[in-house]
C-alpha cells in the first residue's frame, strides 16, 4: 500500500491524498461503504460501482468467519473472488463487533471468548487468530484487534483496556509479518487508538499506535455515545500525533456533519451503518438537509430525491414514489434508498476532496454542516 499526501489545506487540518491498493486507488477523503457479511445490504456491487463509485468496502471479520466460515471464502478464492468486489476491501477485526454483538463473552489477555450470535456457539478471537483470519479472507487493509471501551467509561478501565490493546497490537503485528497473503497480491495492517474520552490516555495511546510505524492509521473507542464535541476534540488531539503522511482512519463516524467536522481536523478514511441502515428505514440524508421520507409532506411531492447529486436514483425516481415504497415496505424502496444514502455519502466526500484541493473546503464546510444537518 501507498499514501501520496496530495493537498493541506490551509484554513483547517484537511488533507487530500491518494491510497493505492493492488485492487486500485483511493482517492481520499473517502466513505466506505459497511459490507458486513460481504454484501453492502441491499446494493449489488455493480451499482456500487457505477451508481455510487464507491472506491473500497468494508468486510467484518467476526461475521464472516461465523458465517459462511473460512474455508468457504479460502475456495473460492477470497473475498474478491467470492463477492465479486475487485476493488479494494477493508476489514474489520471483530474488536468491536464482539463487544456490540455477541453474546457472552470475557475478555483476558489472552484473547476474548465469545458465544456467536446466530447459533449460541463458543468461539476464540485472539491477536493472531484474527490476524490469520483476515489474510484468509484476503482483505486489502486489516484491522488489529482491539477493545473498543463503553462511554461512559472509568477511567482505571479505559487505562487498562488501552494497555492491552497496546499488547495485542504487538501480538498482531508480530503474526502479519511472519505471514503471507495467501492471494498473490498485499496485505497491510492499520493499528487502533484507544482511550476513551481521557485526553492522557489518547496521547499516550497515539504515541504508542505511531511508534509501530505501520502504512496507515486507525482511531476506534468514538461515536460510542459520547457528546460530539468529545468527539471532535479526541480526534483532534490525536491526529495532531498520528503521522501526517499516513492515511488516518476514524472508525465508525457517522453523520454528514460528524464526517465533514473530522475531514477538517485530519481525518482520511470513515465507514458507518448509518446511511445504509437508516435509508432502509426511510431517514434520506439529501444535499438539502434530513428527510424523513415516511412523513405525510412526502405524499404527493414528485420532485426527484437529490437533483443535485447527479446520480441515477437521486434524479430518476420522485420522493413520493420512494414514500409509497418505503411504506408499502416494498424492498425496492430500502434499495433505492440505500444507493441514494450512499451516493450521498460519496458525493459529500467527494466535494470535500475537490474544496480541499481548490483552496475553499473551510468555508464550504461550515455552510454544508448547516445544510446536511438541516431537517426538512
Ligand atoms: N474498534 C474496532 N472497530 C470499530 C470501532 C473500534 O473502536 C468502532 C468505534 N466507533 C467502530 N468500529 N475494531
Amino acid at each position: 500500500m501507498d499514501f501520496h499526501l496530495q493537498t493541506q489545506d490551509k484554513g483547517s487540518k484537511a488533507r487530500a491524498g491518494k491510497i493505492t491498493t493492488d485492487h486500485g486507488e483511493i482517492a481520499t477523503p473517502i466513505f466506505m461503504p459497511v459490507g458486513t457479511v460481504g454484501s453492502v445490504k441491499a446494493v449489488h456491487q455493480r451499482e456500487l460501482k457505477e451508481d455510487i463509485s464507491a472506491q473500497i468496502i468494508l468486510g467484518n471479520t467476526y461475521h464472516l468467519y461465523l458465517r459462511p466460515g473460512l474455508d468457504i471464502i479460502q475456495q473460492a478464492g477470497g473475498l474478491h473472488k467470492f463477492n465479486g468486489w475487485d476493488r479494494p476491501i477493508l476489514t474489520d477485526s471483530g474488536g468491536y463487533q464482539v463487544y456490540s454483538l455477541a453474546g457472552t463473552r470475557k475478555i483476558k489477555e489472552e484473547g476474548v471468548t465469545f458465544q456467536s450470535h446466530i447459533d449460541g456457539s463458543k468461539h476464540v478471537f485472539t491477536p493472531e487468530g484474527v490476524m490469520d483470519i483476515q489474510r484468509r479472507i484476503g482483505a486489502d487493509i486489516i484491522m488489529a484487534f482491539d477493545e473498543c471501551t463503553p462511554y461512559p467509561c472509568e477511567y482505571k478501565y479505559a487505562e487498562k483496556s488501552m494497555h492491552m490493546t497496546h499488547r495485542w497490537l504487538k501480538r498482531c503485528c508480530d503474526r502479519f509479518d511472519a505471514t503471507e497473503g495467501l492471494y498473490g497480491y498485499n496485505q497491510t495492517l492499520f493499528p487502533i487508538v484507544q482511550g476513551s474520552t481521557y485526553k492522557d490516555l489518547r496521547v499516550q495511546s497515539a504515541e504508542a499506535i505511531a511508534s509501530f510505524e505501520r502504512e496507515g492509521n486507525a482511531i476506534g473507542g468514538l461515536s460510542v455515545g459520547e457528546p460530539a464535541e468529545m468527539m471532535y476534540e479526541m480526534t483532534d488531539l490525536v491526529c495532531d500525533i498520528l503521522p501526517k503522511d499516513k492515511p488516518r482512519y476514524l472508525m465508525g463516524v457517522g453523520t454528514p456533519a460528524n464526517i465533514l467536522e473530522c475531514i477538517a481536523l485530519g481525518i482520511d478514511m470513515f465507514d458507518c451503518v448509518m446511511p445504509t441502515r437508516n435509508a432502509r428505514h426511510g431517514i434520506l440524508y439529501t444535499s438539502e438537509g434530513i428527510i424523513n421520507i415516511k412523513n405525510k409532506k412526502w405524499e404527493d411531492d414528485f420532485s426527484p430525491i437529490d437533483p443535485n447529486l447527479g446520480g441515477y436514483v437521486d434524479t430518476f425516481y420522485s420522493k413520493a414514489y420512494l414514500r409509497h415504497l418505503i411504506t408499502s415496505k416494498e424492498m425496492l424502496g430500502g434499495q433505492i434508498a440505500s444507493i441514494h444514502n450512499l451516493t450521498f455519502y460519496l458525493w459529500l466526500v467527494g466535494q470535500a476532496r475537490e474544496h480541499i484541493i481548490n483552496g475553499t473546503f473551510i468555508d464550504w464546510k461550515n455552510d454544508m454542516v448547516k445544510k446536511v444537518s438541516n431537517r426538512l
